[in-house]
């Protein structure tokens, strides 16, 4: 079984819920199992996925968002 990380990212851009759709189906594409909660006024990501963090925060800042690990 893969192991699970602890997410926390910092996702500055989303401006609405299209916005918290696409990232949330960015991380999924890379871990279907993967449990996201975004809080858009906030701008943050947190959750569980079986990828790195920072691999997580490359991909939704290659789709035009600015994301950190926080
Ligand atoms: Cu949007």
């Amino acid at each position: 079984m893969a192991e699970q990380h602890d997410i926390h990212l910092e996702v500055k851009g989303m401006t609405c819920q299209g916005c918290v759709n696409a990232v949330t189906r960015i991380v999924q594409r890379k871990d279907p199992s993967a449990q996201v909660k975004i809080d858009l006024a906030a701008g943050r990501l947190d959750g569980a996925a079986a990828l790195a963090p920072d691999e997580l925060a490359k991909a939704i800042s290659a789709a035009g968002y600015e994301a950190r690990v926080i």
